[in-house]
């Protein structure tokens, strides 16, 4: 099959589609990364040619030695994924220690894989650990409102999750372990990697101070829909600050309710 009519391609340019449509996405902004599975990648083999070169990935990930994935380009713009894949996205290949990568299709006109590859990777390493395989997407945007609160929220992962649980009832549900807080560092680096994996230890989602938002997923309809609960939060809050602050809000004893009816497992120790 040719690689454009994959059904994972179908997935990830409808995803980078969309949330440019949501403004997530100014200029070259964000990025989009999947692990793509062995029988995903054997189907379309016949698009794929050899590595030419092999490039320091900035990071080491062992438990990925061999794993393919699609990701976007640095400096490209998700608005021109869905006009033109192969020249803004490509698929990777990551060699037998873990330390490089290759490109084996796509950025027909030249570039590299996504700046924030060595965040990516190290989340992807991470992440498939943790669910036994079963997390293939890392997702990066910059959504406007979740951005200005990193300048009035305090920048640390119990008020920050609190706040935004606060701003839809539902949230909790969505979110029930929180989100990690990075304060503001260099984007690109194995700096910024660190302290992203560190958190996703314990979550699915982590605020980079005044830069955006870093989610993971199973699917790319999971990793969407994380970034744009989390923004929508963020939006509610936003407005309710506009109007002047909470009146009444969610209470503690209302979470526990939630939590119990929910079957959820609610992160505890970031509610009192
Ligand atoms: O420009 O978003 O964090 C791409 C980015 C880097
Ligand atoms: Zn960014």
């Amino acid at each position: 099959m040719d690689i454009k009519d994959a059904k994972f391609m179908e997935g990830f340019i409808r995803l980078t589609a969309d949330a440019f449509r949501k403004g997530w996405h100014e200029r070259n902004g964000g990025n989009l990364t999947y692990r793509i599975p062995a029988e995903e990648i054997a189907e379309v083999k016949n698009s794929l040619h050899q590595v030419d070169e092999w490039l320091p990935i900035g990071n080491s990930v062992p438990e990925l030695a061999g794993e393919y994935f699609l990701v976007t380009g640095s400096g490209k713009y998700m608005r021109n994924v869905e006009l033109c894949p192969e020249k803004n996205i490509a698929v990777i290949l990551v060699d037998d220690k873990g330390e490089n990568y290759g490109i084996v299709w796509g950025l027909t006109d030249g570039g590299r894989p996504t700046s924030e590859l060595p965040t990516h990777l190290g989340n992807h390493e991470l992440k498939k650990r943790l669910t036994a395989g079963r997390n293939r997407v890392i997702y990066h945007a910059h959504p406007t409102n979740l951005i200005a609160l990193t300048f009035v929220l305090p920048l640390n992962d119990k008020e920050f999750t609190r706040e935004l649980w606060e701003m839809a009832t539902e949230d909790p549900v969505i979110f029930p372990e929180g989100l990690g807080v990075v304060p503001w560092m260099v984007p690109g680096g194995k700096a910024i990697a660190d302290a992203s994996t560190k958190l996703m230890e314990k979550y699915r989602v982590v605020v980079w101070a005044h830069h955006g938002l870093f989610v993971c997923g199973d699917d790319f309809d999971e990793a969407f829909g994380l970034m744009d609960t989390v923004e929508k939060a963020a939006e509610i809050c936003v407005k309710v600050r506009s109007m002047g602050g909470k009146k009444q809000t969610i209470t503690r004893e209302n979470f526990l309710d939630l939590a119990k009816e929910f079957h959820i497992d609610l992160n505890e120790a970031l509610l009192d």
